[in-house]
């Protein structure tokens, strides 16, 4: 099978939620020696920005959202060992506190990132999804990270990323931390508007970002 037929019976199986055949797929392409992140983004991450697409027009259904979701993070179980393999031994490169934020389940992409990070030297604190603002800034305040990385998906949730960003100026702990943001529903623009550190379009720009805000390379 060529490498584009097997991404897209990948993406198939999302549509499908087919949890097998997602996971035996991961496996062949491991076997074929094909670079895991590719095959997440080419693959995987097509199926889901379809049926995203889908529920727009009301092609799919939330239950349709929800096995998607559960076959995409099947798909990655088998996929992380090779993604650490990737990445290599890494020299500790500071501390991220991730979530994504108030009224916000999303949990996909931000559990990738929390990886990425992880894999490439960076200690991570993932507090979770749908997780308040008072919250982030406790957690910032007991963890003392380097960087707090803040995941938001709907439009309507970006809203809160810049709360943080707000309540930490309030708690005076602004200055000790860079803040990174990212989801679907977020941009360089907002990230400026939001006065962010950064913004990064996936979890390979999160490693590349995270890196920049802390003057690494
Ligand atoms: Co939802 N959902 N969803 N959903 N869902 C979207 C986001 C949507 C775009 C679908 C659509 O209508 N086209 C739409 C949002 C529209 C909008 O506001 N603009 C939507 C909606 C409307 C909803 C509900 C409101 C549906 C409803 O109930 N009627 C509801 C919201 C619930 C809530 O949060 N309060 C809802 C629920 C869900 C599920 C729970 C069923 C499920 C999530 C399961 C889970 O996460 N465990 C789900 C899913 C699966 C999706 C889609 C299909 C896929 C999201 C995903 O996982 N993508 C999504 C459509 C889409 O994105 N195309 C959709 C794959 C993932 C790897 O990519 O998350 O973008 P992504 O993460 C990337 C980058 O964005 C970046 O790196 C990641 C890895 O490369 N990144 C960061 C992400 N966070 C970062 C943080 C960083 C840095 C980078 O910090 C430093």
């Amino acid at each position: 099978m060529s490498k584009e037929s097997l991404f897209s019976n990948m993406a198939q199986t999302i549509l499908d939620g087919d949890i097998e055949t997602a996971q035996k797929l991961a496996q062949q392409s491991l076997d074929e020696s094909i670079n895991p992140l590719e095959t997440i983004n080419k693959g995987y991450k097509t199926g889901l920005d379809e049926i995203g697409r889908g529920f727009e027009t009301g092609e799919y259904y939330l239950p349709d959202l929800v096995l998607a979701g559960k076959t995409m993070e099947a798909a990655v179980v088998v996929l992380e060992p090779a993604l650490e393999e990737v990445a290599g031994k890494q020299d500790f490169l500071g501390k991220v506190l991730l979530a994504t934020v108030a009224g916000d389940v999303h949990s996909i992409g931000k559990d990738l990132v929390a990886l990425m990070l992880s894999l490439n030297g960076f200690e991570v604190v993932n507090i979770g999804h749908n997780v308040p603002t008072p919250t982030i800034v406790e957690q910032t305040k007991l963890e003392k990270p380097d960087i707090i990385g803040l995941s938001a998906l709907l439009t309507t949730t970006t809203q809160a990323q810049r709360d943080v960003i707000v309540a930490l100026e309030e708690a005076g702990i602004r200055g000790q931390v860079k803040v990174l943001i990212g989801g679907a529903a977020t941009s360089n623009e907002w990230a400026q508007q939001i006065k962010a550190d950064g913004y990064a379009e996936d979890a390979q720009a999160a490693v590349r970002k995270a890196k920049a805000v802390l003057g690494i390379e």
